[in-house]
């Protein structure tokens, strides 16, 4: 029976997880990227070589990237960006001939993940990720003040991010203005406020119809190089799957990405199910996604989320909150048969716990948590495969 190749998430040498951690949560896989490679540059064979060396010699195996980043100019179809997506194809090449087979791309704009709140306190004491809707707003009208932002929100949105706003003193403004704009970890960018402003303006004539044809102009273009090198590219769902602070966003729904496969059919156009990400929006069943894109997911994020009346939501456990992950595991175990082949999957953040409170860590990427979510992970997916194969269910 085809089952899962467990992987952890690593930020590379400078990451407080270390490799024999990883293996020690039991994982076999390792999700890394060059970080310290600009944004648009080739990722040479040389550089790939040494990162993945020291992966091997730890006992465990590369077995995907997340991300190679894809520059603004891309996205935008500005500047240099055929340069850029020369470079692109390059950088899958050089993978590709290293061995590295899955490569993890997202086409937000301007910012990757967005949260609110880093250590939002569970009834347990452990810290979660959270994206609360009225400081959202309030960071929008009153601390970014982006031009014509009221258009985008309803009267009672605006005067509940007023009441929001009046409630924070200085530092918790600074506090979300860093959560937002500064930079989640992986996220690649930050920036100042100004800084920040004249991004999203980039985006001002930019309506989703021109940027999904962007992206499709990027899949045509790196795809023929992606199946040359026998490369997966895998994108990841917008997170959260809506559009925020007025910039387009395409990849939120089944019907998004079924769009893009319509558009580029080429077998290395690949989806990297986020349950977290998708799960977010009530309107995604993800058992019925995971069926209809069964050939096209080459990775998957497990990972939950606790929405509210309010448009809230908190990273929940591993096997609670909104994402039934009793569905999910027993359709990715489905798919892994019909596909003859294991499917690489990683727990996804997890909460800040444990002696993990008291140190410092990545957003999302402390050890302990995400060793929590994968072994309650591990466990249900072993749990339904033996019950498969002694025919109970
Ligand atoms: C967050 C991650 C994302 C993801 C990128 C992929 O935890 O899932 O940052 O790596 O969107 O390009």
């Amino acid at each position: 029976m085809y089952l899962c190749e467990q992987s952890f998430r690593w930020y590379g040498p400078n990451d407080p997880v270390s490799l024999q951690d990883i293996r020690q949560a039991g994982a076999t896989g390792v999700v890394t990227a060059l970080h310290h490679i600009p944004n648009g540059e080739v990722w040479t064979k040389e550089e790939i070589l040494i990162r993945k060396k020291i992966i091997e010699d730890a006992g465990l195996r590369w077995v995907a990237v997340e991300s190679i980043p894809v520059h603004e100019h891309i996205k935008t179809q500005t500047g240099e960006y055929q340069l850029y997506i020369d470079n692109y194809k390059q950088s899958l090449i050089n993978l590709g001939e290293c061995g590295i087979d899955i490569v993890t791309y997202n086409f937000m704009p301007v910012l990757d993940w967005t949260r609110t709140d880093l250590a939002y306190e569970m009834p347990d004491g452990s810290r979660a990720l959270r994206f609360e809707r009225a400081a959202f707003i309030a960071f929008d009208l009153f601390i970014l003040c982006r031009p014509e932002a009221e258009k985008d929100y309803t009267a009672e949105e605006i005067a509940n991010a007023k009441a929001r706003y009046k409630q924070m003193d200085d530092a918790e403004k600074k506090l979300i203005t860093r959560n937002i704009i500064a930079g989640l970890p992986g996220s690649e960018e930050s920036f100042t406020l100004d800084q920040f402003q004249r991004e999203l303006d980039r985006y001002m004539n930019i309506t989703p119809k021109k940027l999904r044809n962007n992206l499709i102009y990027f899949l045509r273009e790196v795809c023929p190089s992606a199946e040359q090198a026998g490369v997966k590219l895998v994108i990841h769902p917008d997170d959260p799957p809506m559009s925020i602070l007025g910039l387009p966003r395409i990849l939120s729904t089944a019907e998004d990405f079924q769009a893009l496969v319509d558009a580029v059919p080429s077998p290395a156009n690949g989806l990297c199910l986020c349950t977290g990400s998708f799960g977010v929006s009530a309107k995604n069943n993800l058992p019925v996604m995971m069926r209809q894109f069964w050939d096209r997911i080459y990775f998957v994020h497990l990972r939950s989320t606790q929405r509210d009346a309010d448009g809230n939501f908190h990273e929940a456990n591993h096997l609670e909150g909104n994402v039934p992950m009793y569905d999910v595991m027993k359709a990715l175990i489905e798919i892994q048969q019909m596909r003859k082949k294991s499917i690489v999957m990683r727990p996804d953040h997890g909460h800040q716990m444990c002696d993990d409170l008291r140190k410092k860590t990545n957003p999302g990427y402390s050890c302990i948590g995400r060793l929590r979510g994968l072994a309650e992970l591990r466990g249900l997916e072993m749990g339904i495969a033996e019950c498969i194969k002694r025919g109970r269910i």
